[in-house]
C-alpha cells in the first residue's frame, strides 16, 4: 500500500486537543457546554451516539429514511443529512443546538459523540431512546486518521505511527475509543431503551440490522419500503448522494480523503505493520476486559 507517501498530506488546522473533565477534546465541541448540558429533550427524541467514525452518518441516514420518507423527495433532495439529523455539541454557525430545538419533525432525530457521563441529562429523564453504534477499533482508528487528515476543524494528525499511539493513549478528541465503548455498553446494562449496534454487522447483513432497528423502534414499515431504504444507504449511493456525502461541509477537503472513504471491515490490514498490530492488541487485552463485548475485524 501506499499509506507511507500520503500520511502526512494533512489540511492544516488550528484545533488544539486539551483535556475537558478528563477527556479529549476541542474548542467546538466545549464552548457551548452550559447549553448543550441544558438541552431539553422530549420523550420521543432519538439519539444516536457514537465514537466518531463508527457509522454514525450511515445509521442517522437509515433512521431518517424509516421515519421521514414518506415526507416526500424535497426532504431528501435539498436538505443535507447533517442538517435533518443535527449534532448536538458542534458549535459552529449555524449552531445545530438552534438547529435541534427548533427541528419541526417528530420523533427529532439527534447525533452526538459524547461519552455516555457528558450526555444532557435531560434524555435520561426523558427516557429518550439511544442507538448507539460501534465499530472495531483498529477500522475505527484508521477511519478517523483519514478524517483528521481532511476535516480542519479537527486537530492535525501527524504519521500514522504517531497518531495510533495517540489512539492508544486515548489523546483523541471525545477520548479514549476504550472508555467510550465501555462507558456505553455499561449503560445498555442499566437503561431500557437502548439498542447497541456494530458497523461490521451493517456490513454483514444491511437488512437484518435494519429489522432489528425497526423492532427496537417499534416501526413495521412494508417490504417495498424496507427495500427501498436498504437500496439508498449502500456505501455507493451514500458516496453519490450530495446530502449524505458531506460535500456541503466546508471545513472538510475531500481531495484529500473523501468523507465516504472506503466503507469496508478489515482495511485497518493496509496500515497497521505487524509490530503495531501485535502492540494493539497487547493493550488492547489490558483496556478491554469484558468477555461479552467483541469485535470482528474481518467479514
Ligand atoms: S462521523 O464524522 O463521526 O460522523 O463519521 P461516521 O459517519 O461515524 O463514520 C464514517 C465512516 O463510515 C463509513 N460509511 C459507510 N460504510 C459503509 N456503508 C455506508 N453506507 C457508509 N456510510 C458511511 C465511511 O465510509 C467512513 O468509514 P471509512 O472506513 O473511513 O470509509
Amino acid at each position: 500500500t501506499d499509506i507511507v507517501s500520503i500520511e502526512h498530506v494533512s489540511i492544516p488546522s488550528m484545533a488544539k486537543l486539551f483535556y475537558f473533565h478528563g477527556v479529549g477534546m476541542i474548542n467546538q465541541f466545549t464552548k457551548n457546554w452550559d447549553n448543550i448540558q441544558n438541552f431539553k429533550a422530549r420523550p420521543d427524541d432519538i439519539l444516536t451516539a457514537t465514537y466518531p467514525k463508527a457509522g454514525t452518518t450511515w445509521v442517522s441516514y437509515i433512521l431518517d429514511l424509516l421515519y421521514f420518507a414518506h415526507m416526500g423527495p424535497d426532504r431528501q433532495t435539498s436538505i443535507p443529512l447533517h442538517d435533518r439529523v443535527p449534532f448536538l455539541e458542534i458549535c459552529k454557525p449555524p449552531l445545530p443546538l438552534h438547529l435541534t430545538s427548533k427541528l419541526p419533525t417528530t420523533p427529532r432525530l439527534i447525533k452526538t459523540h459524547l461519552p455516555v457521563q457528558f450526555v444532557p441529562k435531560s434524555f435520561w429523564e426523558q427516557r429518550c431512546r439511544v442507538v448507539y453504534v460501534a465499530r472495531n477499533a483498529k477500522d475505527n482508528a484508521v477511519s478517523y486518521f483519514h478524517f483528521e487528515r481532511m476535516d480542519s476543524g479537527m486537530p492535525e494528525p501527524g504519521k500514522w505511527s504517531t497518531f495510533l499511539q495517540n489512539f492508544m493513549e486515548g489523546k483523541m478528541v471525545f477520548g479514549s475509543w476504550y472508555d467510550h465503548v465501555n462507558g456505553w455498553w455499561e449503560k445498555k446494562q442499566t437503561y431500557s431503551g437502548f439498542h447497541f449496534m456494530f458497523y461490521e454487522d451493517l456490513i454483514e447483513d444491511c437488512g437484518r440490522e435494519i429489522d432489528r432497528l425497526c423492532s427496537f423502534l417499534s416501526l413495521s414499515p412494508s417490504p417495498e419500503e424496507k427495500e427501498r431504504v436498504k437500496a439508498s444507504v449502500t456505501f455507493d449511493n451514500m458516496k453519490q448522494n450530495k446530502m449524505t456525502n458531506y460535500s456541503t461541509f466546508d471545513s472538510m477537503n475531500q481531495t484529500i480523503s473523501p468523507f465516504m472513504r472506503k466503507g469496508k471491515v478489515g482495511d485497518w490490514k493496509n496500515h497497521f505493520t505487524v509490530a503495531q498490530n501485535e502492540q494493539f492488541d497487547e493493550d488492547y487485552k489490558q483496556k478491554m476486559k469484558n468477555p461479552d463485548l467483541k469485535f470482528r475485524y474481518e467479514i
